[in-house]
C-alpha cells in the first residue's frame, strides 16, 4: 500500500448531541486529501476505559476540550507533520507513544482517537475510496444488522426505568433497509401506542422513547405490542437488551437506582433467565458488572449457549481485556466502540482477536454523537455482522443508518 505524508493537523472544539464539547479533527494530506472526524463520548462509561480529557475549567460546567484542541493543534500536529511518510499503523503507534500513557491519559482518547480516524478518512480519498473499503479491502461486503434502541432507560433516560437500552433487530430481513424499515415501522407503532395509553412520548439520549413503566417488564411487553401493531412477528423481530449493570454495582451488590431495588449478581442471572424464557429475547449487554467476572463466568455458563451476552463495560474495546474474557469464558460476544481504546488500529486488533476466537462482534456509536458516520464503514470494513447507533431518530442516530444505506445501494 503506497504511503501517505501528512500536510496539516487542525483540531476544533464542537458540539455533540447532548450539547457537551468534544473533539473535531480536519487532517490535510500531502496531496490536498482531506480527512474530519470527531469524537463521541458516553455518559454510562466503564472505568476501565481510556481516559476523555476534558479542561475541568469554569466553561462548559468543565466540560471543555480546549487543552485538546491546543495539544491536537501543537504537539500532535508538529510531530506528525514531520513524519516523513506515514500509514495508519505507524500514525497509531506514534500517537500511543507521544502520550506514553496506559489509558492515554496524557493527550486524551479523544483527542487521539479523532486524530486517527480522521487520518483513515484522509488517506481513503486520497485512495479515492469509500472509508469501508479502505479500512477492509475487497473483503468488506457485509452489511450489518441493526440494534435499533428504541426504548430508553438508566442512565440515558429522565425516567423510572432501570435497564438502559431496549433494542429491537430484525432477525429474518433479507437486507439491511429492509430491515431498517420494519424497525422503524414498529418506531412508529410504539410512538401511538404510548400515545393510546397517555404515556410520555418524549425521546431519551439515543433517540427511543422514555415513558415512565410500571417496570421494566412492562417495556419488553409493550414492545412486542408494538412489533405486532406494525404486521410483524417475533420470529421476525427479537429483542435485546443493554441492562449496562455496571451502573448498579457498588461493593459487590447490585442496587436498581431508580427502582431502589437490590440484586444479587444470582438473583439477576435467574430474572435473564426467566426473561429469555418468558420473551424473544436474543442478546443482554452487560448483564453483569465489569468487575464481577466470576458472576460473568456464571451468566456465561446458564445463558451463552441460548443468547447473544456482549460485553461492553467488561471489554472495553481492550485486547487484554477481551483475552481475558476469551480465556476464562466470559460472554460471548464484544460491544466495540472507538473511543473506549482511542486509535482505529487498536480498535482493528480487538475485532479480529473477536473474530478469530468465536466471538460476536457488535460496532457501536456512544450515548454522546455527532454528525461522524466512521462507525457504519467500520462495521462493513469488518464484517462485523451487527451495529448499535441508537432508535430511528435524532441526526446523530440516522446519519449512521443513512451512511449504510448509501453504502448498500452504491457498494463497489
Ligand atoms: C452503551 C452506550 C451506547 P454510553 O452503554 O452501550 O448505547 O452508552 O455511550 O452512555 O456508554
Ligand atoms: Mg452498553
Amino acid at each position: 500500500m503506497k504511503e501517505i505524508c501528512i500536510k496539516k493537523v487542525e483540531g476544533f472544539e464542537v458540539l455533540d448531541s447532548r450539547g457537551n464539547p468534544t473533539v473535531a479533527v480536519k487532517v490535510t494530506l500531502c496531496d490536498g486529501s482531506e480527512g474530519y472526524a470527531i469524537s463521541p463520548s458516553g455518559a454510562s462509561t466503564g472505568v476501565f476505559e481510556a481516559h476523555e480529557k476534558r479542561d475541568g475549567s469554569e466553561r462548559f460546567g468543565g466540560k471543555g476540550v480546549k487543552s485538546c484542541v491546543e495539544l491536537i493543534n501543537g504537539e500532535i500536529s508538529d510531530r506528525l507533520i514531520n513524519l516523513k511518510t506515514v500509514n495508519q499503523r505507524k500514525v497509531d503507534e506514534f500517537l500511543i507513544k507521544l502520550d506514553g500513557t496506559e489509558n492515554k491519559s496524557r493527550l486524551g482518547a479523544n483527542s487521539v482517537l479523532a486524530v486517527s480516524l480522521a487520518v483513515a478518512k484522509a488517506a481513503a480519498r486520497a485512495y479515492n475510496m469509500p472509508l469501508y473499503r479502505y479500512l477492509g479491502g475487497i473483503n468488506a461486503r457485509k452489511l450489518p444488522r441493526p440494534m435499533l434502541n428504541i426504548l430508553n432507560g438508566g442512565a440515558h433516560a429522565k425516567n423510572n426505568i432501570d435497564i438502559q437500552e431496549f433494542m429491537i433487530t430484525p432477525v429474518a430481513a433479507s437486507s439491511f433497509s429492509e430491515g431498517l424499515r420494519w424497525c422503524t415501522e414498529i418506531y412508529h407503532a410504539l410512538g401511538k401506542i404510548l400515545k393510546e395509553n397517555g404515556k410520555a412520548t418524549g425521546v431519551g439520549d439515543e433517540g427511543g422513547f422514555a415513558p415512565n413503566l410500571e417496570s421494566d417488564e412492562e417495556a419488553i411487553e409493550i414492545i412486542i405490542e408494538a412489533i405486532k401493531k406494525a404486521g410483524y412477528t417475533t420470529d421476525q423481530i427479537k429483542i435485546a437488551l443493554d441492562v449496562a449493570s455496571s451502573e448498579w454495582y457498588k461493593d459487590g451488590e447490585y442496587l436498581m437506582p431508580k427502582r431502589n431495588k437490590k440484586m444479587t449478581s444470582d438473583d439477576l442471572i435467574e430474572y435473564y433467565k426467566q426473561l429469555s424464557e418468558k420473551y424473544p429475547l436474543i442478546s443482554i449487554e452487560d448483564g453483569v458488572a465489569e468487575e464481577d467476572w466470576e458472576s460473568w463466568r456464571k451468566l456465561t455458563k446458564e445463558l451463552g449457549g441460548k443468547i447473544q451476552l456482549v460485553g461492553d463495560d467488561l471489554f472495553v474495546t481492550n485486547t487484554v481485556r477481551l483475552k481475558k474474557g476469551i480465556i476464562e469464558n466470559c460472554g460471548n460476544a464484544i460491544l466495540v466502540k472507538p473511543n473506549q481504546i482511542g486509535t482505529l488500529s487498536e480498535t482493528l486488533d480487538v475485532i479480529y482477536m473477536a473474530q478469530e476466537n468465536g466471538y460476536n462482534v457488535v460496532i457501536s456509536h456512544r450515548s454522546g454523537e455527532s454528525e461522524d458516520t466512521t462507525i457504519a464503514d467500520l462495521a462493513v470494513a469488518v464484517n462485523a455482522g451487527q451495529i448499535k447507533t441508537g432508535a430511528p431518530a435524532r441526526s446523530d442516530r440516522t446519519a449512521k443508518y443513512n451512511r449504510l444505506l448509501i453504502i448498500e445501494q452504491t457498494q463497489n
